[in-house]
């Protein structure tokens, strides 16, 4: 019988070479976008009432579709574990995945994913019953912490903790319905992650006023999208997010687009290369092989990024955050949004 070792060097060999554009050939033959997301984080990625995923993440999915295929119906967006999104990449299951993951060193060297565009900047919290009585991490000695499988989060917990000679334990649990049960039920006196899903799995406690997020953020968390390694559908990801940070930049929306389009000879030049038929993007798109009208694609159909980022966790949504408060905001209001040259 063969090792497990030679059936998967085996398997590996028979995998044809990666060339460049062929994940994106796979998608564009294929007609649509396989793209993960977290089967339930409130604001995030949550199936609506038709099955339909909705929230920040998600959309990150659409830009991808109506950038590539010109269409953002044409994301197959499925929820997946977080450890699982991970293995199904390298396992050319999908084609990226837009959650929760952080970019790290060690990952980023992994073959099977490469690391795109960062989406949200974000950081590692605590959140504990309110019924605990503390107010800062610094009162967690010797408490029992929940937290994600093979996430960042174990690891820096496991920094943070020595550093200080504090002692902890911890409840490493896969499935977030079984982990936050675990929480919910006392059986672990902190839940941690990172801070932003923190607020949208307190949301599924059945009394969120219960529970408080601790001030204290101990890590930083660029939270980025992945997709195979393949350098035209990496190109095609990254350079629609920046569309969508360039449309900021010139106060372009889903709801002004096409009146923006309609009169390019009066917009300023560099919008006029984001969408003129002629323009940089019309340019890029001819090397990529995308719609030339991918730009316009992105903003019309899924909107610039604070127009997603308002849409799913703004002031009028049970999150409540204003994008200029935090480390998403564009750089100059002092965040870290910084939109890249389209030319
Ligand atoms: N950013 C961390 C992961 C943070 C984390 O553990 N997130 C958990 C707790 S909410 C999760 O299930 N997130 C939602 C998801 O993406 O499934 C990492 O990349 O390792």
């Amino acid at each position: 019988m063969k090792s497990l070792l030679a059936t998967l060097l085996l398997t590996a060999a028979a995998l044809p070479a990666a060339h460049a554009g062929e994940v994106l050939d796979e998608i564009t033959s294929g007609g649509s976008l396989i793209c993960l997301v977290s089967p339930n984080a409130p604001g995030f990625s949550v199936p609506d009432s038709d099955g339909v995923f909705r929230g920040f993440n998600a959309d990150f999915c659409r830009m991808a579709a109506a950038a590539i295929l010109g269409d953002a119906g044409r994301a197959d967006i499925r929820g997946t574990g977080f450890s699982d999104s991970m293995k199904t990449l390298v396992a050319r299951g999908a084609h990226m995945a837009s959650r929760s993951i952080t970019e790290t060193g060690t990952r980023d060297a992994d073959a099977g994913m490469a690391f795109v565009a960062t989406t949200f900047f974000d950081g590692q919290g605590f959140m504990v019953p309110k019924s605990l009585g503390v107010s800062s991490a610094a009162e967690l000695g010797g408490a029992t912490v929940c937290a994600e499988d093979g996430s960042t989060t174990l690891l820096t917990l496991a920094d943070w903790f020595a550093d200080r000679d504090m002692a902890y334990r911890v409840e490493n649990i896969a499935d977030k319905t079984a982990r936050l049960e675990a929480f919910f039920s006392g059986k672990c006196d902190v839940y941690a992650s990172d801070v932003t899903a923190l607020n949208s799995d307190r949301l599924l406690a059945e009394a969120p006023s219960d529970y408080a997020i601790l001030p204290d953020v101990i890590s930083n968390e660029p939270l980025t999208l992945v997709t195979r390694p393949d350098q035209e559908l990496e190109s095609a990801v990254f350079w629609a997010f920046q569309v969508m940070l360039n449309a900021d930049k010139y106060g372009i929306t889903s709801q002004n687009v096409d009146a923006v389009t309609a009169d390019l000879d009066d917009q300023p030049t560099a919008v006029a290369r984001l969408f003129g038929v002629d323009g940089a993007t019309a340019e890029m798109a001819a090397k990529l092989g995308l719609p030339a009208d991918w730009a316009y694609q992105v903003i019309r159909q899924v909107g610039s990024y604070s127009e997603v980022f308002g849409r799913n966790l703004g002031p009028d949504t049970p999150f409540g955050m204003e994008l200029s408060q935090t480390l998403n905001a564009s750089w100059e209001e002092g965040g870290l949004m910084y939109p890249y040259p389209i030319r």
